[in-house]
């Protein structure tokens, strides 16, 4: 009952142990900080579940263990998809979450869409060493708020604008934004297949 993972991004494992602790109690779950050996895995996918499978492949060939990863990212309507499986490196070299924001806000200010709809995406694929997979999908709709709001979570947070509850990630309890998220919708969909998927 050990799973590794298979994310660098502190964001994720912060809500994801979150989710599992909650939504699979008794599962040990162990990072990539357990496997210093494991170093960069190159995400060369066009989709977020090419990368989800790269990701996730790799680990669990590396540790024998059943690797879970999460691709993800922000689509935009009025960009054409933007910056999509390319979220994490909007900015380019040295891309930080900061920069990447202000990256957006400034592609938002030549289009013309009141709305600025977008949703984050998110792929959650487990792969075993011997290459079974399961795979959950999530998407959160939302608009790019016009100012970054909010200190919470992480990434492009603090400027989704979540219409329903009128506040941006940013601003949410993790609870809240779990209850929400891509992430947590993924994570929900990938554990109604677990334990088929856990006993062969
Ligand atoms: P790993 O590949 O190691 O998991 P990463 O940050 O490189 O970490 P991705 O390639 O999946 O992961 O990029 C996801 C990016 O999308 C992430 O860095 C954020 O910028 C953004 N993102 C994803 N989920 C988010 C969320 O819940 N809130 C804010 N931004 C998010």
């Amino acid at each position: 009952n050990t799973i590794v993972l298979a994310t660098g991004n502190a964001g994720k494992i912060r809500e994801l142990s979150a989710l599992l602790a909650e939504l699979h109690p008794g599962l040990r779950v162990l990072g990539l900080n357990d496997f210093p050996e494991i170093g960069e895995i190159p995400e060369t996918g066009a989709t977020f579940e090419d990368n989800a499978r790269i990701k996730a492949l790799a680990v669990a060939r590396a540790t024998g263990l059943v690797a879970v990863a999460d691709d993800s990212g922000l689509v935009v309507d009025a960009l054409h998809g933007a910056p999509g499986v390319y979220s994490a490196r909007y900015s380019g070299e040295g891309a930080t979450d900061e920069k990447n924001v202000a990256k957006l806000l400034d592609a938002m200010k030549d289009v013309v869409d009141p709305w600025r709809g977008c949703h984050f995406a998110c792929v959650m694929l487990a792969a075993t060493p011997g290459g079974r997979e399961l795979i959950g999908h999530g998407a959160w709709h939302g608009r790019v708020a016009h100012a970054p709001q909010g200190g919470a979570g992480f990434g492009y947070d603090p400027v989704f604008f979540d219409e329903e509850l009128a506040m941006t990630a940013a601003q949410m309890d993790a609870q809240v934004k779990n209850s929400r998220s891509h992430r947590g919708l993924a994570l929900r969909e990938l554990l109604r297949g677990w334990p088929e998927f856990w006993k062969q």
